[in-house]
This record gives structure tokens, C-alpha cells and sequence, in this order.
């Protein structure tokens, strides 16, 4: 089968824990969607020296970016509760008084499947200007059957409406709806788990969240959404440790959770638990800027143990309306104290192996050809600025 050499590239595979893995003068052969070949230009195998070759004119290669965190479906605005929190309200207060998530569920149960497909395309259309080639969207501003259901349905239809890989997760334990307020254990047994066995048997889910915290559910109540998402072969991933410690990203070890995400607020053993498990920390600094978070995730503890560190947009109305992986990147580094490279590994890489991928999130003979091409001498550049975007064009191995 012949393929295509991208030659006269800087390419930073990502593929070794130095600098980047960066191969300067390096060439990428691609071929069935698939990378065939990566290394010096001047190492080019003699079986592809026929095959079509394109010059990127030494501009930099990195893998397609990976956003493992998104609610990008969802209906109605939260612009009224940015304005209430910037007179005092705290996100939980408006939580609690019945705003926040379930303004969004009210918002979302109203708009029919394409309404929802519709609004969401401008804000995946964002993500993928910026290099995204796969994200993952949750559900969980249904809060019923139909909506839940819905809402996945839209998130596999955005998939096909455009050149992304698209991964779902249900999210059925977000918030406790109003006609279930006082009654969670209830929400739980007649919603949430019928709905995530539905979601399931339709094929909508790839895996299952949790929102384990004070003003959502109880790690008793997330533990036995997770039995059950375990029993039908599903993955499961928690919002852990975001506003207070639950034990969030211990119990989500306990199930073997693919990620533990946000952890604001994770213990010491938490993090050990997280590296024995091999849970990786999806880290959400738009959340944590927009909420104005006084505690930052313990990112030295998650060197110090050795656990793998992905970052997200969780792109949503509320606590983090930002739908930009590049901006997120350089809250990374700003916020959290990521070097660029770190930052770099928690789009790609680690990313992927936060939604259980082996095959992308680097640039290795074998794994998907999803590349991204910038207009960029080195990697550090791409996290420490905002504003133009460097993207010049996503090669993707999708449909071929
Ligand atoms: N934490 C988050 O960041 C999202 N869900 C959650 O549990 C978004 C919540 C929101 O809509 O405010
Ligand atoms: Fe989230």
C-alpha cells in the first residue's frame, strides 16, 4: 500500500520522556490512516523512497490534541450566574438554591436532539481549529432517561458531522435533580442506573463518570453506579476532589478508574492510591480559574508518585465556558505550575491513556495518523501565549 512521506518537519512525537521526543529535519510516513514510519528525514527507509512526498517547509508536527474532558452538549446560557458570582454568590451557594447544573438540565431537557447537535458544533468547531482530533463528551444535564440518552445521541452525531474522534461517557451522577432533592439513593436506583443500562444496551456509552462531591453524590452512591458500569464492561472515570475531599480518587482507584479528574482537594493517599491504580489526573485549570479555586491540584505529589498528568477544557456553561485547548495549556503552565511539556503530554499522551487509548497521543509507527501541524519553531511555544492561533492544518487518519 503506498502512503505519503510528510518530510521537511519538526516533529515532536511525544514518544520518550525527553524534550519532546523532538526529531529536528524528521519526516512522517503515513499510510492507511495509520503512521507507518517516524525519524530523521535523512533515515527515510528505502521501501518509501517512491512514494508521494510533501514538504512541511520545517514547521512543527505534534500529535492531534486530545481534549479528555469535555460537556460540550448542553442547552441554555450561565452568564447570569458569572454575573451573580461576581457579586459574592459561590458556586455552591448557587448550586444549592436550585441554579448552576440544573439550570442546564432545565435548559437541555428543553432542545430536541438536532437543537442540541446544533449548538454544540460552533463550540466543537473551536476545539477543532485549535488541533483537537479526538474528545471525549459526557452527558449529564438530562437527568432523565430521554435527555441522557439525547445527549449522548448528539454527542456520537457531532462525531459524524465532523472530522473528530468522538468519545462519550455517561454522566447520569451530576446533580440531584429538583424532583429528586432530598431523595438521591431514589434518583440513583430509578433514573440513573435504568438510564446508564439503557445508554449501554443502545451502545451511546464509553464510559461512565461521577460527580462525588457535597452538593452532588456520596462515594457510597458513585460506588454503586461504578458496580454496576463495571459489571457491564464498562470504564469508569470520576469528577473527584473538586471542592472538598471526599476520598474521591481513592474510590475511583478502587474500581480502576481510567481518570481521576479535577483533585483540587486530593490527599497524599489519594495520590498513591491513584499511582497503584494507574488512574491518571486529568487536570481542569479553566474550572479552577473560573470558580476562582483557592487550592491548586497537588501537582508535585502526582510527580513525586509517578502519576501520569492529562489536562482538559471540561468545557461547560458553567464552571469553565472556555472552549479553548491552547488557552487551557497555558493555564496549565500559569496556573498549575506545568512545565510546557508537561502541559504538551497532558493533551496528547496522557490524554489518551485517560480515555484508555494506546494507539494516539504520540507519533509512533502504528498508531493513528492524527497529526497536528503548526506554525511554530519548538513545542514550548505553543503553552506560552494566548491569542493567534499557530494551527496550520490537522492531518487526520480519520475515514481513511
Ligand atoms: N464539575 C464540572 O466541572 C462540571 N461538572 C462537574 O461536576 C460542570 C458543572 C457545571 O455545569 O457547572
Ligand atoms: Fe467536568
Amino acid at each position: 500500500m503506498t502512503g505519503q512521506i510528510l518530510a521537511g518537519a519538526r516533529v515532536a512525537t511525544l514518544d520518550s520522556v525527553q524534550s519532546y521526543g523532538l526529531i529536528d529535519r524528521g519526516a512522517v510516513v503515513v499510510s492507511g490512516g495509520r503512521v507507518d514510519w517516524v525519524g530523521p528525514e535523512c533515515e527515510l527507509p528505502g521501501r518509501v523512497s517512491g512514494w508521494p512526498r510533501r514538504n512541511l517547509g520545517g514547521r512543527l508536527v505534534t500529535p492531534g490534541l486530545i481534549d479528555c474532558h469535555t460537556h460540550l452538549v448542553y442547552g441554555g446560557s450561565r452568564a447570569r450566574e458569572f454575573e451573580m458570582r461576581l457579586t459574592g454568590a459561590s458556586y455552591e451557594e448557587i448550586s444549592r438554591s436550585g441554579g448552576g447544573i440544573m439550570s442546564t438540565v432545565q435548559a437541555t431537557r428543553g432542545l430536541s436532539l438536532e437543537d442540541l447537535v446544533a449548538s454544540a458544533l460552533p463550540r466543537l468547531d473551536a476545539l477543532i481549529a485549535e488541533g483537537v482530533t479526538t474528545l471525549e463528551i459526557k452527558s449529564g444535564y438530562g437527568m432523565d432517561l430521554d435527555t441522557e440518552l439525547r445527549m449522548l445521541k448528539a454527542a456520537r452525531q457531532l462525531g459524524e458531522r465532523r472530522p473528530v474522534r468522538v468519545v462519550t461517557s455517561f454522566l447520569g451522577a451530576h446533580a440531584i435533580p429538583d424532583e429528586f432533592r432530598d431523595r438521591s439513593d431514589a434518583y440513583i436506583d430509578t433514573i440513573c442506573l435504568p438510564a446508564l443500562e439503557a445508554a449501554h444496551e443502545a451502545g451511546l456509552a464509553d464510559a461512565v463518570d461521577g460527580f462525588c462531591e457535597g452538593i452532588a453524590f456520596s462515594p457510597s452512591q458513585i460506588d454503586r453506579v461504578f458496580a454496576r458500569a463495571r459489571q457491564l464492561g464498562l470504564p469508569v472515570k470520576l469528577h473527584a476532589d473538586q471542592l472538598s475531599d471526599l476520598g474521591g480518587a481513592a474510590l475511583a482507584s478502587r474500581h480502576a478508574a481510567l481518570s481521576a479528574d479535577h483533585l483540587e482537594y486530593v490527599s497524599e493517599s489519594g495520590v498513591k492510591a491513584m499511582a497503584k491504580a494507574g488512574t491518571v489526573a486529568v487536570l481542569l485549570p479553566g474550572a479552577y480559574y473560573t470558580l476562582r479555586e483557592p487550592v491548586a491540584p497537588p501537582v508535585s505529589a502526582f510527580r513525586d508518585h509517578g502519576v501520569p498528568m492529562a489536562v482538559a477544557t471540561d468545557a461547560n456553561p458553567g464552571s469553565s465556558p472556555i472552549h479553548s485547548i491552547l488557552t487551557i495549556l497555558n493555564m496549565a503552565c500559569t496556573l498549575f505550575r506545568l512545565t510546557p511539556e508537561e502541559a504538551l503530554a497532558g493533551v496528547t499522551c496522557h490524554a489518551a491513556a485517560a480515555l484508555g487509548f494506546r494507539d494516539r497521543g504520540r507519533i509512533r509507527a502504528g498508531c493513528l495518523a492524527d497529526l497536528a501541524v503548526w506554525d511554530l519553531d519548538h513545542p514550548r511555544e505553543l503553552a506560552c501565549r494566548i491569542g493567534p492561533n499557530p494551527l496550520v492544518e490537522r492531518i487526520s487518519g480519520i475515514g481513511s
